[in-house]
């Protein structure tokens, strides 16, 4: 097991590596960090999402543009291709199912893939629908699966307002689905006001928040209430 200081040492060359595009570093600390045992989720999450975050700001700032980022996603995803096998499983592996994408207009698609892996090591069947969905595409496909969750992400407040319609469409064909957004511009009090069953921030708490929706349907159908 890595001591703390190289722990960090880890960490930030993976988040290092992002922020500067170097697919090569990414690699080898990435390899490192398995080789020390140090545990594939915090190298993600603390390494390699950490790095994007900061793009981010660069890009906020204006002194990344488009190239920049996406060779930064690049350098991300050479990283999680490495880190990914090694996530500890659920060994619950029938949560449930989860039909995920981003909604029609919005191409960003790092966060909703890190948000899919969550659900995948959580121990739930993932539908991905990818990006720039069609807004009818999510209830044709949660009725294909009969998926009790659906996962929407958005980035844009633009496309943020699709999300609304969705949920519409979901809830008027299949009342007993829990429907869940995520996405820098949507809030808690956002979700609610769309009429959504949860939100959340980050790949942090996605799961979480899940598996309390999930408990809370099955309630709602043992009791025969429909909601
Ligand atoms: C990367 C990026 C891009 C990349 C996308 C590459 C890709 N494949 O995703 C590219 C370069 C293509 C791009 C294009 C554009 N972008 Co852009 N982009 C970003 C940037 C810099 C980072 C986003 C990111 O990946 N963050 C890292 C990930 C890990 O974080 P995250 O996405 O927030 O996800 C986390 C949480 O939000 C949450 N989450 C996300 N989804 C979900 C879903 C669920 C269900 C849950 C529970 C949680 C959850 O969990 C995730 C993990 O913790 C942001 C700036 C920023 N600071 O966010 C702008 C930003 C989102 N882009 C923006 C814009 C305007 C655009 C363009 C219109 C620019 C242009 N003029 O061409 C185009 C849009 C194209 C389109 N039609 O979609 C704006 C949106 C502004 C707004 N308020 O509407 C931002 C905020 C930049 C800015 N400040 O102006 N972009």
């Amino acid at each position: 097991m890595a001591s703390e200081e190289r722990r960090q040492e880890i960490l930030k060359n993976l988040s290092e590596g992002v922020v500067e595009y170097n697919e090569d570093q990414v690699k080898e600390w990435s390899t490192n960090a398995l080789d020390e045992n140090l545990d594939a989720y915090d190298a993600i999450m603390n390494g390699l999402a950490a790095g994007m975050e900061i793009v981010g700001d660069l890009y906020d700032r204006q002194e990344y543009f488009v190239p920049e980022i996406l060779m930064c996603a690049d350098a991300l995803y050479a990283g999680l291709d490495i880190l990914k096998p090694h996530l500890k499983k659920e060994s619950i592996s029938d949560r449930g199912q989860v039909v995920i994408g981003t909604v029609q207009g919005d191409v960003h698609d790092i966060g909703k893939n890190l948000i899919k892996m969550m659900f995948d090591v959580g121990g739930f069947t993932v539908h991905d629908l990818g990006r720039d969905v069609p807004l009818e595409k999510f209830a044709e496909e949660q009725l294909r699966t009969d998926a009790e969750i659906v996962a929407l992400s958005a980035m844009m407040t633009t496309t943020m307002m699709g999300m609304k319609k969705v949920i519409q469409m979901i809830k008027e064909k299949n009342p007993n689905v829990a429907i869940m957004l995520g996405g820098a511009p949507v809030t808690r009090d956002v979700a609610k006001l769309f009429g959504a069953d949860g939100y959340a921030e980050s790949a942090g708490n996605a799961v979480q928040e899940a598996i309390k929706m999930i408990g809370q349907l099955r309630k709602l159908d043992a009791s025969g209430v429909s909601n």
